[in-house]
């Protein structure tokens, strides 16, 4: 696809990063308390569509206890290291993606969707890239972005593009060999990132960015902003937050929050971990993500303080041995209070014995594709399990991939037919589904859904 060709809807980019946000915690945990609060931390977040995750690593997926929380909680997957330069091109123009796909495929195969961490990054930068300098190493970032997302096209919710390019104190760019190459790099990075997977979220990653008042915010609030005015595509913003005695959690977060949302990208909270754990401060920003409708999702370093890269701050939200800390509940309860956010307004509850549904439906379209998030609300007060939702595509539409859901025929009268693991939808619940298609000119929407019999209402 021509870079000069190529150009996404600014406002429908925004609905489907938005409505996106709902599939994780559907798939992962729609378990409710009688109370009707989720008693999952996937479930508590789903609840204002959005997603709550943590990093993974493919070495622990043998780990019984690790992968039984890690399935329960955590609707969206980062790798934690096996996306990561050194691990995906050991050697130039060698791809190896063992330890990414069991990550990956473990994520996938439990409806969880996963962030790609990282592309271009000056860490963990495998020795020959570390050698490489000039117009090779720009090369070598180039072809190093395309290999990797062409093997997970369609598969990654978000990548994180570029990963820490700024400096800490100064507010100016990170000395590194990809710096040296020209400051259009990060640029270069994401025009390439797009036209490799236009499905997929381009997100700018770094730590030390949840402070307002430090330079380095203001830097990678100066380097979105210009972005945006110059159509680089790019977004969404990802916070690590790291929060200990040198990066303490400072209220003004939810200012560095809705100031990058407000130039039009999503904002996630990345890599979430608070040293010592405090349940005040877990909640916290867990509150100023609610607070900000574009704030889309939340993933933690780790599961227990035991898998964390700063294990002796035990800043996790399990302890060595599985169990929920009081950050866990303070979490949990956080979310459980959150304000609607970025999924569909709940609708009220109809008189009792009555069908109902309610489709949203938000496309992201590109010259030759389009994508397609779905969600579908149980509007009545009687439990739908096992449902099928038809409908009729534009002509020149044709799917070819879907999430949640099995769709045929591709084109025309499509049926959308349930996975059995979401085939259940409690009144008042919904699920979200959705497809990547192609087009030929016409991205409307259908003009009408009918679940199992029902029409529904739309929008
Ligand atoms: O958690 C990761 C750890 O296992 C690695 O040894 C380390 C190497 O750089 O990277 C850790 O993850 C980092 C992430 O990729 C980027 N932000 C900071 C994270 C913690 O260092």
């Amino acid at each position: 696809m021509s870079r000069k060709t190529f150009r996404r809807g600014i406002a429908a980019v925004g609905v489907a990063a938005l409505t996106a946000g709902m599939t994780a915690g559907i798939t992962a945990g729609m378990a409710g308390t009688a109370s009707g609060a989720a008693a999952t931390l996937a479930g508590a977040a789903e609840q204002s569509g959005r997603y709550f995750g943590a990093a993974i690593s493919a070495g622990k997926l043998g780990d019984a206890q690790y992968t039984t929380i890690a399935g329960r909680e955590f609707g969206m997957v980062t790798p934690e290291n096996e996306l990561k330069i050194d691990a995906t091109e050991p050697v130039q123009n060698q791809f190896s993606f063992a330890r990414a796909d069991a990550v990956v495929d473990w994520a996938t195969a439990r409806g969880k969707r996963v962030r790609g961490h990282t592309l271009a990054w000056h860490s963990q930068q495998p020795a020959w890239m570390q050698s490489l300098s000039g117009t090779a190493l720009r090369t070598a970032m180039v072809n190093h972005i395309n290999g990797v997302m062409a093997r997970y096209q369609g598969r990654i919710h978000a990548w994180d593009v570029v990963n820490e390019a700024f400096d800490d104190g100064t507010g100016g760019r990170r000395d590194s060999n990809l710096q040296r190459t020209g400051d259009d790099w990060i640029e270069v990075a994401f025009r390439t990132a797009r036209a490799a997977d236009p499905a997929a979220r381009l997100c700018y990653n770094d730590y030390n960015i949840e402070n307002w008042t430090w330079a380095k915010t203001r830097a990678v609030y100066n380097l979105v902003k210009d972005f945006r005015a110059r159509g680089v595509p790019i977004d969404c913003v990802g916070l690590q937050a790291h929060v200990n005695s040198g990066s303490p959690y400072d209220p003004n977060f939810r200012t560095t929050l809705s100031s990058f949302a407000a130039l039009g990208v999503d904002v996630q909270i990345t890599e979430l971990d608070v040293a010592g754990a405090s349940p005040g401060t877990y909640a916290a920003i867990v509150t100023d993500c609610l607070a900000v409708p574009r704030c889309t999702g939340i993933s933690v370093w780790g599961v227990r303080d035991t898998d964390s890269w700063r294990a002796w701050e035990t800043p996790l939200l399990f302890d060595g041995s599985g169990a929920p800390k009081p950050a866990y509940t303070a979490v949990l309860n956080a979310l459980n209070a959150g304000t609607p956010g970025p999924g569909p307004t709940p609708t009220p509850t109809p008189p009792p014995g009555t069908a109902g549904c309610r489709v949203t439906y938000a496309t992201s379209a590109w010259n030759t594709g389009l994508t397609a998030d779905i969600t579908i609300a149980n509007t009545g007060t009687t439990p739908v399990s096992g449902w099928r939702l038809a409908f009729t595509l534009p002509g020149g539409q044709a799917i070819t991939s879907g999430w949640n859901a099995a769709y045929a025929p591709a084109r025309g009268a499509v049926t959308a037919t349930d996975l059995g693991y979401n085939a259940a939808i409690p009144p008042a619940g919904s699920t979200a589904i959705g497809f990547q298609a192609t087009h030929t000119g016409d991205t409307a929407r259908p003009a009408s859904f009918t679940l199992n019999g029902t029409a529904c209402a739309v929008g």
